[in-house]
C-alpha cells in the first residue's frame, strides 16, 4: 500500500475498462461488488487486468461479512474498502477479517491467487493488504474517532451519496454544502490524528482535486460508467442535434 492517492472505480463487468484505468496510471482500481454489476468470477478478471499495469487490484465487498472478505483477499485483492461501519466493534470485526492469526486477526488461510501472484503474500499480507472502514452512516460519524483508532485498520473511506442521506440531505455529486464539508473535515482530522489514511468516493476529477487539497490521501475520482455516459454524449453533441438515432 498504502502511499497511494489516485484510485478509479470500476462498476460494469469490463475487465478490460479495468484494464484500461490501470493503463491510463491509477495507482489502483476499485471494483465494486457492493452496487457495481459483476461478479466474483469477473472480478478476478479485472484484478488480472489491473495488475498487469502496475496498479493496485481494490474491492469494496457488499458487506462487513469475512466470507466475502476472504474470497476478494484470496483472489489477489491489495485494497478493501467495507461499507456502513458504524462502530469500533464493526470495524474490529473488518480488521481482523483481512488480517491471519499471527496478525492479530482471524482470516481462514487459503490464498489460491494472492500466493500465486505475489511473493511471500501470506507473511507480507498485513503490510501488502490496505483495509479502508467506510464512513458513511450517522452512527458511523459519530463514532468516527473511535472507529480511526481500530487496531490494525489502515484509513477511513467517506462514502459521500449514504453519508447526505444519513444526514438528511440529498446524495447529490460534488457536495459543497458547508455543513457536510464540515463532517468531511471532522472524518479527516479523525483518520490523521490516528495516524491513519483518508480515502473518498469523489466520483468526479474536480471534486476529487477539491479533496486531495482539503487533506484527503486518497480519491476515487473516476467511475467506468460516468466517464462512458459523459464521452458518449460529447461525441453525440459533436455530431450534431439530438435525436439523430430516432430518426426513420
Ligand atoms: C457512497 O457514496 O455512499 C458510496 O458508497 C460510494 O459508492
Ligand atoms: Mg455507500
Amino acid at each position: 500500500m498504502k502511499d497511494q492517492n489516485y484510485n478509479a472505480w470500476l462498476l460494469s463487468p469490463n475487465p478490460l475498462g479495468a484494464e484500461i484505468f490501470a493503463k491510463a496510471g491509477f495507482d489502483s482500481v476499485t471494483v465494486d461488488m457492493q452496487h457495481g454489476m459483476l461478479d466474483f468470477r469477473t472480478a478476478i478478471d479485472c484484478f488480472r487486468g489491473i495488475a498487469l499495469h502496475g496498479s493496485q487490484p481494490w474491492a469494496r465487498v457488499e458487506a462487513n461479512d469475512p466470507a466475502l472478505i476472504t474470497k476478494v483477499l484470496d483472489a489477489g485483492a491489495l485494497g478493501v474498502i467495507c461499507p456502513l461501519i458504524s462502530t469500533p466493534e464493526q470495524a474490529d470485526d473488518f480488521v481482523k477479517a483481512c488480517r491471519y492469526q499471527f496478525d492479530g486477526g482471524n482470516r481462514s488461510f487459503g490464498p489460491v491467487r494472492a500466493a500465486l501472484v505475489l511473493d511471500d503474500y501470506v507473511g507480507r499480507s498485513a503490510e501488502l493488504v490496505t483495509a479502508m472502514a467506510m464512513i458513511e452512516t450517522r452512527e458511523g460519524f459519530n463514532n468516527v474517532e473511535a472507529i480511526a483508532a481500530t487496531p490494525g485498520l489502515d484509513g477511513l473511506f467517506i462514502g459521500p451519496a449514504d453519508l447526505a442521506l444519513a444526514f438528511d440531505m440529498a446524495p447529490t455529486p460534488e457536495n459543497r454544502d458547508p455543513a457536510f464539508i464540515e463532517r468531511i473535515d471532522r472524518i479527516i482530522a479523525a483518520a490523521h490524528d490516528a495516524g491513519i489514511l483518508c480515502g473518498m468516493f469523489a466520483g468526479t476529477p474536480e471534486y476529487a482535486k477539491d479533496m486531495l487539497a482539503r487533506g484527503m490521501d486518497m480519491v476515487s475520482a473516476v467511475t467506468d460508467t460516468q466517464i462512458l455516459l459523459n464521452g458518449a454524449q460529447s461525441a453525440l453533441s459533436t455530431i450534431g442535434p439530438p435525436g439523430g438515432h430516432t430518426a426513420g
